[in-house]
């Protein structure tokens, strides 16, 4: 007989009363008078665990045995958020053990507050990556999640004198309940060091890569379980630790201390996120990251390979290599490093290997957000790499010559090294020329790569391009972090609609029915009273509950026009004052959102969000007409509170920047109306929803590159446009900051000779639809027709439709069922 319960028929017995007892006691050695509410969680979470583990190691066991072919997912970011409450809801368990949890005594909303949030990324990207682990797990796919454990994530955002500060996320202070230590799972990864040439005595020759620096990776691994199935898949976050001490060549010369000292260098790898998004510096430390992580994941995948196959012409068969953005690109000379000097294949056929087995997603068109590693960097790093990529250059040139076009300005510019003084890697070219499908994320951002960023790729390799459009997952983003409409929903058409999240459609059968209404509103009411006593309790400011809850929470950076927004509000604030006793819809615009700490224009728009809030709310005309409120530290956690409070949705980045967007899709998932531009998924959203359902305004793609054209003025819109002058004055006064003048100058000269986000054009369309939003806010009972039809409407953006299309289209990848049992 076998000792482990995975080998056991019977059904798992545990209560999770008993298993909570037991690591409070004998887990974390706690009684009835030490024990504290932190304790409460751990142990808890601990005990939820425990649920998982047999599903966990029967799902990888099943996936051993049946060998299907296997997709890893490769992120250098996952902003997981909590999973507590998240694991209670896929396991279908939340209801029960909150009522066990009652009779103990205890209350699992409290304990639930405990959790830091995991958030080991920085925005739109890595909250994509969770989502999609959550629906590969929920559509029972074979998948595999591989990432870093930074010691420190996102950083914590505190707001000083009204400006932005950077505190360090120690996120495992209290320690981590829900990832495991896999100790014999270590992996060797190579640093610098020299290539040598290794002739065989019948003239044949490799190379070798040696004298290298070399850090060990420790893998942790962490339960994804889908909902409502059996299977638990993993994602296995990986840290950077020193290897053995007597390497050290120190320590031979005696210099103990030293040696010891110098395990620190090695371990400051994996020791935090990169927290800058669109902005990319070519820093030495990101690329050991990413090499670094790139190293250890394809280790791990061909171990497990190797354990069913000995053929490589079988490896794309049974792997899918799904690349998140360019940062995990290095993988692709690495496969080829390894196939051609470790296990000696020839060129030809590792390459053909190579490129069957890598996808890329692009995130991104804004220029300074592709990756380029200067050559001298890379190579210092990466001897052999750098070889490798020259050589994929190479032959990639040459048959762009013979069978596309010899024009230098064209070979230019496919090159994966750029010319010029100073020679750099480009990620996106190695990326594009390395895998077999490259993928946008929205209609109009792959339609942008496929004219605008990439045509002459397009042109020479027309079928790679295609669009999977992003999605979110329903689970956390309605099920879990809106309890209330959850109820409403299903209490019209069942709880179906949490996995098959088109089945939202029925509820328009509801539209006509005033009563559903008038609960509809109750839903948001009691949301918004929610948000409303977290903002008084974190700002002290006082709500109007019948206000519109207007909300723009997102990254801070100058194409999501944040600016735009404020310059709305200083706008109303303006009516306000011309008339004091003005009937006008009140309004609570609230923003969150956190700026890359080096990103000195993001930053000052936070500034200055901060000191209109200052006078607006402290203004007696004002009264509750108007309030502005930024919450500080945005993240996963707050969001899910934000979110199902709100109204109005502000998605108004310049037309063709925002690639998709995924707040927008969470927002109407919740009942809030967009207002938004032309971009990204707002254009989706729009089709799906229906036009009388938003509210779109200013400058279409096309428009915004004509405007650019034929020379953009923004003066000229100042000049011509009263109220906009007027704001733009006011800031430019200082009338918001009289005790530190001068503070904004910067921005207005920005806005006033270059405005590259198109501001000033946009700001009259803006104003004109915010009014019209205001105007319908007031119908009450149409509004809420709107809110439910944008609910009705939003199944396409779950990330189940999403992960279904890249299974089908990219992947090749099956489910694989789990039978029942536990
Ligand atoms: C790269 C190199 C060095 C340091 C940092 C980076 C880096 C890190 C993060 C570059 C970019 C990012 C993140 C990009 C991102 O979040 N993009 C967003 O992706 C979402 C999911 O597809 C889209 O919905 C958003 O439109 C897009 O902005």
């Amino acid at each position: 007989g076998s000792i482990f319960f995975t080998d056991k028929e019977e059904p798992e017995s545990f209560s999770i009363s008993n298993q909570f007892a037991e690591h409070l006691e004998f887990t974390l050695v706690k009684d009835r008078i030490t024990v504290t509410k932190d304790d409460a969680y751990y142990a808890l979470s601990l005990a939820v665990r425990d649920r998982m583990v047999r599903r966990w190691l029967r799902t990888q066991r099943e996936y051993h045995i049946k060998d299907p072919k296997r997709v890893y997912y490769l992120s250098l970011e996952y902003l997981m958020g909590r999973l507590l409450g998240n694991a209670l809801i896929n396991l279908d368990y939340y209801e029960e053990c909150r009522e066990l949890l009652k009779k103990d005594g205890y209350n699992l909303e409290e304990i639930k507050e405990y959790e830091h949030d995991m958030g080991l990324g920085n925005g739109g990207l890595g909250r994509l990556a969770a989502c999609y682990l959550d629906s590969m797990a929920t559509l029972q796919l074979p998948a595999f999640g591989y990432g870093i454990r930074y010691e420190y994530g996102i950083f914590a955002q505190e707001i000083e004198n009204g400006y932005q500060v950077e505190y360090a996320d120690y996120w495992l202070k209290n320690g981590n309940p829900w990832d495991i230590l896999r100790r014999s799972l270590q992996y060797r990864v190579k640093f610098y060091g020299r290539v040598e040439k290794k002739v065989y005595p019948d003239g044949t020759y490799y190379f070798d890569w040696v004298d290298t620096d070399d850090v060990l990776a420790v893998a942790y691994d962490v339960p994804v379980p889908g909902y409502k199935v059996k299977n638990v898949n993993n994602l296995r976050l990986w840290q950077a630790k020193a290897v053995s001490d007597f390497e050290f060549s120190e320590f031979n010369r005696g210099d103990y201390v030293e040696a010891v000292a110098k395990k620190n260098d090695s371990e400051t790898i994996s020791k935090v996120l990169y927290p800058n998004d669109t902005y990319v510096e070519g820093k030495f430390l990101r690329l050991k990251q990413q090499y670094f992580f790139v190293s250890a994941t394809l280790q791990d995948i061909i171990r497990k390979f190797k354990i069913n196959h000995d053929n490589w012409e079988d490896f794309p068969e049974k792997v899918c290599i799904q690349l998140n953005d360019t940062h995990p690109v290095v993988a692709i000379p690495e496969l080829m490093r390894i196939l051609i000097d470790q296990e000696r294949l020839g060129w030809e056929k590792a390459w053909y290997i190579t490129t069957r087995t890598f996808a890329y997603t692009n995130h991104t068109v804004v220029p300074e957000a592709l990756e380029e590693w200067n050559e001298k960097i890379f190579g210092e790093l990466l001897p052999r790499h750098l070889q490798i990529v020259y050589e994929i250059n190479r032959r990639f040139l040459e048959d762009v010559k013979k069978n596309y076009s010899a024009d230098e300005a064209v070979l230019e510019k496919l090159s994966i090294i750029s010319s010029g003084p100073e020679k750099r890697v480009r990620m996106a070219n190695l990326a594009i020329v390395g895998t077999f499908a490259v993928n946008g994320v929205a209609e109009l951002h792959t339609h942008i790569l496929k004219t605008r960023i990439f045509p002459d790729f397009n042109k020479i390799y027309p079928k790679k391009f295609l669009c999977v459009t992003n999605g979110i997952t329903p689970r956390r983003w309605i099920r879990a972090a809106n309890p209330e409409l959850s109820k409403l929903i299903t209490s019209k058409i069942g709880e179906e609609w949490v996995r098959d999240l088109s089945q939202l459609k029925q509820i328009e059968n509801f539209v006509d029915d005033a009563a559903f209404r008038k609960k509809w509103r109750e839903v948001k009411m009691h949301n918004r009273r929610l948000l409303i006593d977290y903002i008084k309790n974190e700002n002290n400011i006082d709500v109007n509950p019948d206000s519109i809850f207007d909300v723009q929470v997102k990254r801070f950076h100058e194409y999501k026009r944040q600016l735009l927004n404020v310059l709305h509000v200083i706008t109303l604030y303006n009516r306000i004052k011309d008339n004091p006793k003005i009937k006008m819809v009140p309004r609570t615009v609230i923003f969150g959102g956190k700026a890359a700490p080096a990103y000195y224009a993001a930053k000052m728009v936070i500034k200055l969000i901060n000191s209109v809030a200052d006078v607006v709310n402290n203004d007696p005309d004002v009264g509750d007409k108007l309030k502005v409120v930024f919450l500080k530290n945005y993240s996963v956690t707050l969001a899910e509170k934000i979110i199902p409070a709100s109204d109005l949705s502000e998605q108004i980045s310049v037309a063709g920047l925002e690639a998709s967007g995924t707040g927008n899709m969470k927002f109407a998932a919740n009942g809030a109306l967009t207002i938004g531009t032309m971009d990204g998924a707002n254009i989706e959203i729009r089709e799906e929803v229906g036009e009388e359902n938003i509210f779109i305004f200013g400058l279409l793609a096309e428009e915004v590159v004509e405007l650019k054209a034929k020379g953009y003025n923004p003066r000229k819109y100042y000049e011509s446009n009263p109220s906009l002058k007027r704001v733009i004055d006011m800031i430019a006064s200082n009338y918001f900051n009289p005790k530190e003048p001068g503070i904004f100058n910067d921005m207005i000269n920005g806005l006033m000779n270059v405005d590259y986000y198109c501001v000033f054009a946009d700001y009259q369309s803006y104003i004109d639809t915010q009014d019209k939003v205001a105007q319908e806010f007031l119908n009450q009972e149409e509004w809420t027709k709107k809110s439910i039809y944008n609910v009705a409407r939003i199944g396409k953006f779950s990330s189940d439709r999403a992960v279904s299309e890249y299974a089908k289209k990219i992947w090749n990848v099956k489910p694989v069922k789990l039978n029942n049992g536990n």
